[in-house]
This record gives C-alpha cells, sequence and structure tokens, in this order.
C-alpha cells in the first residue's frame, strides 16, 4: 500500500488549517468555540506528529529493503525538550503554521508554551543522548534511542526560604501527544527464580531460565525529527505493566492483596528517575530498570532482525549498540543469553556477534559513580546472567593470563568481579570486555580514561580506545533558542548553517565591522532583555540587562565548584562595602541548577547562593552594582531562555573532573565568553575560539594529583591569604543570615578536606574575573571576542560527533554535506 501525501500531510495553508481542525474536531472531540489553549496544542501537534511520523515511516521502509546497519543508543535516560518548536523548525513549517493559526485568533508562542517537557534524565548524559538523536536524523543515520518512559521524570525544583523543594514531575498529566502506544511490541521480562539444565535434540547440554516473575514491557515510540532531512529517529521507550496471567492466578485463588500487590510492584519498575547525579547507590530497583529496558530493546531488535529475514548470527551486522555508560551495560550478558539459550547459538559465534555489537561511553571519571551490583543482588534477580558473566570472565581472564603471566595484581584489577571485600561485579568491565570500541567524551577526557580508570584495559587492547568529542544541536540550542541571532547568522553564513556549522566561520571577518558588532550586542542584549524579565517573573528580583550575565547553569556538585563562584561573588561584595569607588562594572551573576535530593552539601550550596542575593540585591550601599540570582527549575526549557543571554560563561570545574561539559558548548556557541579550568572540552574550546578569547585560570589535571599526595592542606592557604580568610570567616559570621551555623559544614570541609580544591584556585580565579572585567569595559574588544567565539564554535555541532561515531565505532555511512 503506498504512503499517499493527503490532508493530514499536506503543507499548504487550507490542507494545514484543515489537519489542525480535524484533530481539534474528531481526534480530541472538542467544539473549536469551546475549546482551550491546550486543546489546541494537542491538535497542533497531533498535526505536525502526522509530518513527521510520514517521514519516520518511509524512512523505516526504505532502511528495511535495503538491509541497512541500524544504531541503538541503549540510554538509561533522556532530555528531549519541548518538541513542537523543534519539529516546526526542522519541517521547515513554523512561519506557515503561525500564519495558519493567527487566521484562527490562535497565537502560536501561546501553544508552544503550553508544553510540558520530558524530564527523563539528569543532566548532560541524557540532553546528549538527545541532541545525538537529533543530529542521527540530520545527518541521515537509521536509528533507534532505546530507553524507560519513567512516568515520574526529574523533579521540579522549587525554592521556598531559599532553599530547594523537590516536587513530583507530572509530565504526563496533560496527556502526551508526541508519543505512540504500540501494543504489538510487547516484550516479557524475566526475573528471579533459579536455572536448570537440560538436553537439547543433539544431546548438547543447555541451559534454562525458570523465572519467579514476569513483567511485560510496552513500548512506546516518539518520533524525532532531523533538521532539513527524510531520515527521522525513533524513541522507543518501555513501560513496565503486570502480565495478567500472574495476577489473574493468585486472583482467582481469592488472594485478592497478593495480585494487586503483584500489579503494582510491576508497575513500580518504571515509576520514577533515579535524581542522583554521578552517585551510584546499589539499589535493587535500579539495577531491575536497567536489565528491564536493555532486555526489552534486544528481543525487540531480534524481533525486526527476524522481520528482515535475517538470522540471529547476522544481529550485528544489522545493529550497532551504544552503551551511554554503564547503565545498560547488562545488555552484554543479555544478549548473551538470547542467542545462546533462545537461539541456540554456540558460545564463540554468540560471543563474537556480541562483542561485533556493542561500544561503550564513558562519561565521569568520579570513582563514586562507577557502578557495581553486588554479585548476590545479580544472582538472585538474574541468575543466568550471574552465571554468563562468570563464563564470559573465565574465558577473558584466561586471556588475560597469556597476555600477562604471573601478574595476579593486573588479573584482580582487570576480572569482571571484584573480590577485594564483598563481592560485586564492575559493569565497566563488562561493557569494556564485550565492546568493540570504548571511548570517552573529550580528548583530555579520553586520554585521563586510558591512563586511569581504564589503564588495565587500555594496555591490554589500545585499539579499542578511541575519543569521541561532545556536541550539541544547534537547532534547538541557536536557530530555536536564539532566533535573533539566527537571522544574523543566516545573513553571513547562509541560511543552511544549522545544518552546517562549520559555515559559521565566515562570521570572522565581520568581527571588525563595528557596525556588524552593534547588531551583534542588539541581539545580546534584547536577548538580556528577555531573561531579565523571566528572572523578574520567577524570582521577584530586578535586574539590569546592561550589566555583565555572569551566568553558571548546571547540576549543582562540589566538583563543578558553584561555591567558588560565590567565593568570588562575596568578594567583590566585600571589596565593595569597603571601597565604594572601586571600578567594578555592573554584573548579574545567575545560577542554576537541581541538587541531587540527598545530596546535603549540594542543597547548602543552593541556600548560600540564595543567602548571598537576600543579602546583596537589598544592600543600599550596593545600590545594584550587582545582583545575585537562583533561576529556579533549570531544565531543557529554561536554558533555551538563558544560554542566549549569557554574556560570560562560568565553566570552572576542578581539572579532570568534567568528563567533557556540553553548557559550554552552548553559551559560546551563544556567543559567550568562558572563564574556565582545563577541564573536559573546555580545552578544545579555547583551542578552538582562540586563547585570547577564553579566560583560562587554575591547576591543570597533571598538577592536581601532584598536589594532593604532596599533603594539600587547605588551611594553610586561609591563613597566608587575609582576601581568602575575609570571605571564608563571612561566611559563619552571621550577616548571611541569622542562622550562623548554615554554611559550618561547607566552611569545615573547605577548611579541613577541600577535595575540588578551592582554596587553591581562589587567587588564579580572582584574577582572571578581574580580566573579565577589564574586557568587559572595552565592549568594542568584548563584542570583537564574542563574534569570535561563535564563529569558531562549529566543530561542536553534535552532527560532527555523529559523523565520528559512524566512521570511527559504527562503521555506518552518513549524508554528504550539501555544498
Ligand atoms: C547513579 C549513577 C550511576 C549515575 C552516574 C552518573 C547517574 C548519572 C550519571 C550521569 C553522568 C554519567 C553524566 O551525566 N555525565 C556527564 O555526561 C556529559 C555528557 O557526556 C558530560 O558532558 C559531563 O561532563 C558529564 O558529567
Amino acid at each position: 500500500i503506498p504512503i499517499s501525501d493527503s490532508i493530514r500531510t499536506g503543507i499548504g495553508a487550507d490542507d494545514l488549517r484543515q489537519a489542525f481542525l480535524d484533530n481539534l474536531v474528531c481526534a480530541l472531540g472538542r467544539l473549536p468555540a469551546y475549546s482551550t489553549r491546550h486543546d489546541h496544542y494537542l491538535a497542533l501537534a497531533m498535526t505536525v506528529r502526522d509530518h513527521v511520523m510520514r517521514r519516520g515511516v518511509r524512512c523505516f521502509e526504505k532502511g528495511d529493503n535495503l538491509l541497512v546497519r541500524r544504531v541503538a543508543y541503549f540510554s538509561a535516560e533522556f532530555l528531549p525538550g519541548p518538541h513542537l518548536g523543534n519539529h516546526l523548525l526542522n519541517l521547515g513549517l513554523t512561519e506557515s503554521i503561525r500564519k495558519m493559526l493567527d487566521g484562527l485568533g490562535i497565537n502560536l508562542d501561546d501553544l508552544l508554551a503550553e508544553e510540558e517537557e520530558p524530564g527523563l534524565g539528569n543532566g548532560g548524559l541524557g540532553r546528549l543522548a538527545s541532541c545525538y538523536l537529533d543530529s542521527l536524523a540530520t545527518v541521515g543515520v537509521q536509528s533507534v534511542g532505546y530507553g524507560i518512559r519513567y512516568e515520574f521524570g526529574i523533579f521540579d525544583q522549587t525554592i521556598r526560604d531559599g532553599w530547594q523543594i523537590q516536587g513530583t514531575d507530572k509530565w504526563l498529566h496533560g496527556g502526551n501527544p508526541w508519543e505512540v502506544h504500540r501494543p504489538g511490541a510487547v516484550q516479557d521480562v524475566m526475573f528471579g527464580g533459579h536455572t536448570e539444565p537440560w538436553q537439547d535434540e543433539s544431546d548438547s547440554p543447555r541451559k534454562r531460565w525458570v523465572p519467579s516473575i514476569v513483567i511485560r514491557g510496552e513500548a512506546y515510540d516518539t518520533p524525532i525529527s532531523g533538521y532539513d532531512s527524510d531520515t527521522c529517529a525513533l524513541m522507543r521507550l518501555w513501560k513496565a505493566e503486570a502480565v495478567e496471567s500472574f495476577d489473574f492466578s493468585a486472583f482467582n485463588h481469592g488472594d485478592y492483596d497478593r495480585a494487586v500487590e503483584q500489579k503494582v510492584a510491576s508497575e513500580n519498575l518504571s515509576k520514577v528517575l533515579y535524581p542522583n547525579d554521578e552517585l551510584h547507590r546499589g539499589k535493587e530497583l535500579r539495577l531491575k530498570q536497567q536489565y528491564f529496558f536493555t532486555c526489552c530493546a534486544l528481543q525487540d531488535m531480534l524481533r525486526i532482525l527476524s522481520l528482515r529475514g535475517a538470522p540471529p548470527e547476522s544481529f550485528h551486522s544489522n545493529w550497532a549498540v551504544q552503551l551511554n555508560d554503564t547503565h545498560p551495560a547488562i545488555a552484554v550478558a543479555e544478549l548473551m543469553r538470547l542467542l545462546v539459550d533462545q537461539h541456540g547459538l554456540g558460545w564463540d559465534v554468540a560471543w563474537k556477534v556480541t562483542r561485533s555489537t556493542f561500544s561503550y561511553t564513558n562519561h565521569t571519571l568520579l570513582p563514586e559513580a562507577l557502578e557495581r551490583w553486588p554479585v548476590d543482588m545479580i544472582g538472585g534477580l538474574l541468575p543466568r546472567h550471574l552465571e554468563i558473566i562468570y563464563e564470559i570472565n573465565a574465558r577473558f581472564l584466561d586471556e588475560v593470563r597469556a597476555a600477562f603471566p604471573g601478574d595476579d595484581e593486573r588479573l584482580a584489577r582487570l576480572s569482571l568481579i571484584d573480590e577485594s571485600g564483598p563481592r560485586y561485579v564492575r559493569m565497566a568491565n563488562l561493557a569494556c570486555v564485550g565492546s568493540q570500541t570504548v571511548n570517552g567524551v573529550a580528548e583530555l577526557h579520553s586520554k585521563l580514561l586510558r591512563q586511569t580508570v581504564l589503564a588495565d584495559f587500555a594496555a591490554l587492547w589500545p585499539e579499542k580506545f578511541t575519543n569521541v568529542t561532545n556536541g550539541v544541536t544547534p537547532r534547538r540550542f541557536v536557530a530555536l533558542a536564539n532566533p535573533g541571532l539566527g537571522k544574523l547568522l543566516a545573513k553571513v553564513a547562509g541560511k543552511n548553517w544549522p545544518g552546517d556549522l562549520e559555515k559559521l566561520h565566515k562570521l570572522e571577518p565581520h568581527a571588525e565591522d563595528p557596525a556588524f558588532r552593534q547588531e551583534w550586542r542588539e541581539v545580546k542584549l534584547s536577548n538580556k532583555r528577555h531573561l531579565a524579565s523571566l528572572i523578574a517573573e520567577r524570582t521577584g528580583i530586578e535586574v539590569d540587562p546592561t550589566s555583565l550575565f555572569d551566568v553558571q547553569v548546571k547540576r549543582i556538585h562540589e566538583y563543578k565548584r558553584q561555591h567558588l563562584n560565590l567565593l568570588h561573588v562575596l568578594t567583590l561584595y566585600l571589596r565593595l562595602k569597603k571601597d565604594p569607588k572601586a571600578e567594578v562594572p555592573a554584573r548579574t551573576f545567575i545560577f542554576g541548577g537541581k541538587a541531587a535530593p540527598g545530596y546535603f552539601l549540594a542543597k547548602r550550596i543552593i541556600r548560600l547562593a540564595t543567602a548571598a542575593g537576600e543579602l546583596i540585591n537589598h544592600d543600599r550601599d550596593i545600590a545594584g552594582r550587582i545582583k545575585v540570582v537562583f533561576f529556579p527549575d533549570f531544565n531543557v526549557r529554561n536554558g533555551q531562555s538563558i544560554y542566549p543571554a549569557v554574556d560570560l560563561s562560568e565553566q570552572i570545574s576542578l581539572a579532570g573532573m568534567e568528563a567533557s561539559g556540553t553548557g559550554n558548548m552552548k553559551m559560546s556557541l551563544n556567543g559567550a565568553l568562558t572563564i574556565g579550568t582545563l577541564d573536559g572540552a573546555n580545552v578544545e574550546i579555547r583551542e578552538a575560539v582562540g586563547e585570547e578569547n577564553f579566560f583560562l585560570f587554575g591547576l591543570n589535571a597533571a598538577e592536581v594529583p601532584a598536589l594532593k599526595h604532596g599533603g594539600y592542606r587547605p588551611r594553610d592557604r586561609y591563613e597566608s591569604d587575609p582576601l581568602l580568610r575575609e570571605v571564608i570567616d563571612f561566611l559563619t559570621s552571621g550577616a548571611l543570615g541569622e542562622d550562623r551555623d548554615l554554611f559550618q559544614p561547607l566552611v569545615d570541609n573547605l577548611l579541613y578536606h577541600d577535595p575540588y580544591l578551592l582554596l587553591a584556585d581562589y587567587r588564579g580565579y580572582l584574577n582572571a574575573q578581574q580580566r573579565v572585567s577589564e574586557l568587559w569595559m572595552d565592549p568594542e574588544a568584548w563584542t570583537r571576542a564574542s563574534i569570535l567565539n561563535t564563529a569558531r564554535m562549529g566543530r561542536f555541532s553534535s552532527d560532527r560527533s555523529i559523523r565520528d561515531y559512524c566512521q570511527r565505532v559504527w562503521k555506518v555511512n552518513v549524508k554528504k554535506l550539501k555544498k
């Protein structure tokens, strides 16, 4: 049956109007006269979804006919942000839809504001997964993002009395028009029980898993459009449901309570996203989530493979699977189980297929983020997988013994099982052994990965290791977020710049043109006015849009050092109090980000930011020369309002701690200058934009361990630096609120531990901030540097990252760039 063009997917003004009204009346059952803004949003979303779906269906049909190798991106987190505006941009429909709605007396921006974003991730890793689906669709690679359809995503943050309060994220309550439920694609997932041997017809010994529980996975599909592209990516998320037969058996025996318990327990599996960022706590439900979605995904992929008429031995030539950190790493054992136990392949063939399928991306070096599960927990929940892991390990360790005879310490470090105390399965080791390629997310991070966390694997298999520096989508984070800048870029770089970001180099000569610089400043100022009005609305704080907007938005974490930023804020405050005539240009310090609910110090850091604001914003001596804002509920949507308004981007993590960072790219692309350390992708950003257009400070990654091992004593820094002493003492002076003890834990941590070396980097940071102020006072020079930042950031498009993955990791073809 041919897929026809129809009113539903026509792009003429009449078709669009008719499709919209049909959806309102026929799909939603609303009379136009009585319909609400939310109805209009839903009807428009359905209209747009039709256009995306048609592309998706055509593109997948083509892929199956040509038997192309598809990419499956396995990720426990996705953070797509609002879909509607992005699809309109990608499909080139924004203006025609706006006009069509105007004709009906409906305002497009009001409808865009109705959408709830799916907060199905914590931060960098989830947002990266969504940038990559966007780019996969854009560069023409067939792909599926597999994950979990959490009913409740990352919590909503509000600020009450200066403290973070967590609210439940009810993102599905108004209905989700972007997803399609696929009852045809259900999968069963087993848990618990035991394994037993059996013999097949040829008398070969086989293993069978007899579970104690079965849970059903239901597929929900969300199409992800590409920019100016016929290819469409699919985000397929799994929701856990009870298997009916199970409750019914209990139900029929009159055991109603157990029947209900069983159902609730099953459905709890995909209820909520764990809000921990970079902290592994061995919670069993989390392991269940990880197994649940990878098991559903792999079975789904085998089903699609058989639809192609291809045998299971060819799995790896039909699919490349990327493991987004170790969260889905149990998939290595699961694919082995499916191939060996379910499809009857021999171990060696199955292992070759498995190793040619997976690749692993590491996203953090922090030791507390490395996932390891107690052997007993895996054995109880996934008894067959534990056997398989042991078998993989035994064969692997034989290989190691052959390569390094007699080196038992190396053997113990490489083993998939940590036996130094209570026994654990090391998920990073499992991922390395089961993968074709292992990569870090920025040059420095990949190097440190090879030298530290995965050094033994790098020594064993140097050719497995590579780097793919992260990137961000310029569609959402420039074209959509910053249309004013987009227009200017189109004038000098051509209108296809979002599809070929290296074209931004064409901006460079314009940095010397005073008239262009004037236009550039006007765009930035208008973005800052917009942000200022949002700040007033959300916090009640009035800020001056002409002041320097100094911004740090990201998850709150000690290693990211928001408190170093705050030490600078308070140092500046104390200086202005003592010397009101000091030449300090007006600045607005903007903070935003969520703290994990159980992370005590991170919550105190938020409290410190709000306390600094309460004090400084109302101090008559300061008279508004500096202001401090904590912008609540930082998420993708709010990011889109913030990034375009940034003058100074704070990327001040301790060197060696931030794997890459991606906010750094979003800000610099929007013309911000960076103050930062040589950490993560900052190193490459600085190389790209030029060192004279970047404010560098701080220890480097080699100096950090040297200082720590040399007996670092933060207290000595405090004793010997009067400015530092003054600002630290100020935290517990009572000036920041009546409760003097509030910040004592932060102070104690800094004086006696300072694990992230704030006190060591304090002076360097102040000096760099001084250079910032000096350049800001020369607007022409600042603007020139701002333009050059944008002009030279083209390589940080996620399209480039995806092309790198296709070439170096997945071995699949991409579309050539249009000339
Ligand atoms: C609960 C635990 C296991 C856990 C650990 C780590 C949960 C979530 C994470 C998130 C980590 C892996 C993360 O988001 N890392 C970030 O990945 C970004 C994308 O590569 C990087 O830009 C960023 O530097 C890194 O911190």
